[in-house]
């Protein structure tokens, strides 16, 4: 496709808060950057034809369902309560959480049904309304911006719907969790209706960013083996296909490269050395382009 000159993708990010920096760095790794310094409310890439709104994450389903911005980055809770005609078009692997239930410790628990006449403070009370529902059960939402958690303590509800991830502030609140509703992370949202040369250009994005994401996590190992030990070598390598070898000048030795999973390193680092790899270089990886 020829791209006309001044398609520009418009996209939105939280101004600030728990979101931002992940999307800003997630952005950067995929080649979209804007100046640190002067940060205003849009800006200009510098090397993608893109432009970065700056918003509350509130407004982000919005500003991408009626077309202000093309694509965004959000938390799904927030695009799930909005029910906003928005496509998902990518999970982009951060800012995981889930949108729990949660009731004073000291109260027992016994199942769903325990909610039935119960007040629960919330900030999504759409998300809430449609579990309840669909589980038949009738309670009172409270809908609260801000500090719900302390909402049972304040006397002002029986229990809480909320953002959890360690699990951290309800504890210290004398809450415990005991229905996990919703799991979510950051998505990449997009206006339904985008033209075929912006969608483009988000798909060119997506790709980056799934680059970015296959890199995460992942160590590229180079060394070298005794040709006699190379069919084991292979065996312990788990490789994205398979390892590249090298012939080395003395042929009875050769070189193993290929990429790893940091989690398994050492064990895989300590099974070539008893099959007698030497020289083991460990790299660092930024993106994996498939
Ligand atoms: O100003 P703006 O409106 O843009 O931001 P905000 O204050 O509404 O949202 P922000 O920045 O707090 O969160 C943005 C998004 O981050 C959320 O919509 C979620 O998708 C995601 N996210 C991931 C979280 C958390 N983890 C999280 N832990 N959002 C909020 N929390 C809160 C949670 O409510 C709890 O009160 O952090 C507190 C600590 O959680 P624990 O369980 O680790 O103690
Ligand atoms: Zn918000």
């Amino acid at each position: 496709m020829i791209m006309s000159e001044n398609v520009m993708l418009r996209i939105a990010v939280q101004a600030k808060g728990r979101l931002n920096e992940q999307s800003m760095d997630l952005l950067k790794e995929a080649g979209v950057t804007v100046s640190q310094e002067k940060r205003k409310f849009l800006m200009r890439a510098a090397d993608f034809p893109a432009e970065i709104i700056f918003l509350r994450d509130d407004d982000i389903p919005q500003t991408v369902a009626i077309g202000a911005a093309d694509i965004g980055i959000v938390g799904y809770n927030e695009v799930a309560e909005k029910g906003l005609e928005v496509n998902i078009l990518q999970k982009l692997g951060f800012g995981g959480c889930r949108l729990s239930l949660a009731i004073p410790k000291t109260e027992e628990y016994t199942g769903l049904e325990y909610f039935n006449s119960k007040r629960v403070a919330t900030s999504y009370p759409e998300i809430l309304r449609k579990f309840f529902a669909e589980n038949n059960i009738d309670a009172e939402i409270h809908t609260i911006t801000g500090s719900v958690e302390i909402a049972p303590t304040a006397g002002l509800a029986d229990a809480i719907f909320d953002i959890v991830s360690s699990g951290g502030t309800l504890v210290s609140n004398g809450l415990v969790e005991v229905e996990k509703v919703v799991f979510s992370e950051a998505v990449l949202i997009g206006n339904p209706e985008l033209s075929d040369e912006k969608m483009a250009l988000a798909r060119q994005l997506m790709s980056r960013f799934e680059a970015v994401r296959n890199g995460v996590g992942k160590k590229y190992l180079l060394l070298n083996i005794p040709t006699s030990a190379l069919d084991e070598a292979i065996r312990i390598l788990p490789a994205m296909r398979s390892p590249t070898v090298i012939p080395l000048a003395n042929s009875e030795w050769c070189s193993l490269q290929t990429v790893v999973d940091e989690n398994n390193l050492w064990t895989i680092i300590e099974s070539l050395k008893a099959i007698g790899a030497e020289g083991i270089l460990v790299l660092s990886l930024d993106k994996i382009v498939l």
